[in-house]
């Protein structure tokens, strides 16, 4: 009989826009948005919702619990874009930890994990970022430069901190992403790398043809992953404009070059384990 249920709470519409982009950066999948002469809507859904009634002790005051898989990086991202509306992290009765966000003035949400969650569940085999040993390829391109040597240096940190020697880098430069495929393949064939970085920036507003050369980037990369059984990871940025390119690109948090050389060490160490046998442990 239920479908559904909704909590509305009104917000100032100067705000509505930085609370979506938070919400989204939660995880919430985002609903069908609507708009009239005197209001706009932003709903966001969660994948389960329940109306629970205690007698007894309340578990927590906020309006409304939501359960996420990590504590710590909701409340990091929380302190990111609402720092003045969110609280400490502080422990439960409950054998969980929470932490409140005040989403509007009257709307108070509780953010909360279980302290060990996922006790119940199966061991699951997981890559480490243990570097040490691990030869990898970074194919970057020229085009975008201001932003790619960025994401290049991001990358080679990533590297660097996670203990791959300097020897074990080996970088190649295309003239553009659109080229970076076919350099990933070569490089991938010479089984000298055990993993590639790949490395671009596409700028919409400055690119004829921008959706062909994304997909047909993104495609080629993939394609070459799967021929190769190397494990290729993507840090070709996709930009409505440099601003953005440049937000992607930081010095030091928001370097998506610097992510994808962790990805590409935990997939390095997934493969590696998988080999040995997922049973190990891992
Ligand atoms: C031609 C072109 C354009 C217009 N824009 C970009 C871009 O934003 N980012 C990028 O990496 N490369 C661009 N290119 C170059 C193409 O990727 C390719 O290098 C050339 O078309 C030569 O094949």
């Amino acid at each position: 009989m239920i479908r559904s249920f909704t909590l509305v709470r009104q917000t100032a519409p100067e705000k509505l826009d930085r609370l979506a982009s938070l919400l989204r950066a939660l995880g919430f999948e985002e609903g069908a948005g609507w708009q009239d002469e005197h209001s706009r809507g932003a709903p966001f859904l969660a994948p389960v919702g329940s109306l629970e009634l205690v007698a007894g002790r309340a578990p927590a005051s906020p309006d409304i619990l939501i359960e996420v898989s990590d504590l710590d990086v909701a409340h990091q991202l929380a302190r990111k874009h609402l720092p003045e509306s969110t609280g400490e992290i502080e422990d439960t009765h409950w054998k969980s930890r929470v932490f409140s966000l005040e989403l509007a003035s009257n709307l108070h949400v509780g953010f909360w994990a279980f302290n060990e969650p996922f006790k119940s569940r199966p061991k699951a085999t997981e890559g480490d970022l243990d570097g040490r040993g691990m030869r990898f390829g970074i194919v970057v391109s020229r085009w975008n430069s201001f932003i790619t040597e960025r994401l290049l240096q991001g990358a080679i940190d990533a590297l660097r901190r996670s203990s791959v020697h300097s020897s074990d880098i080996h970088i190649v430069r295309v003239p553009g992403s659109f080229e970076i495929p076919s350099a990933a393949r070569s490089l991938a064939g010479t089984g000298t790398v055990d993993a590639i970085i790949t490395l671009g920036c596409l700028i919409r507003g400055e690119t004829t043809h921008y959706e062909h050369i994304a997909t047909e980037v993104t495609r080629g990369i993939g394609q070459s992953a799967q021929e190769t059984g190397i494990p290729h990871t993507y840090g070709v940025l996709t930009c409505e404009d440099l601003e953005q390119a440049i937000d992607r690109a930081g010095l030091k948090s928001g370097n998506k070059g610097h992510e994808a050389a962790i990805s590409a060490i935990e997939m390095v160490s997934l493969k590696k384990k998988l080999k040995r046998g997922a049973g190990d442990g891992a």
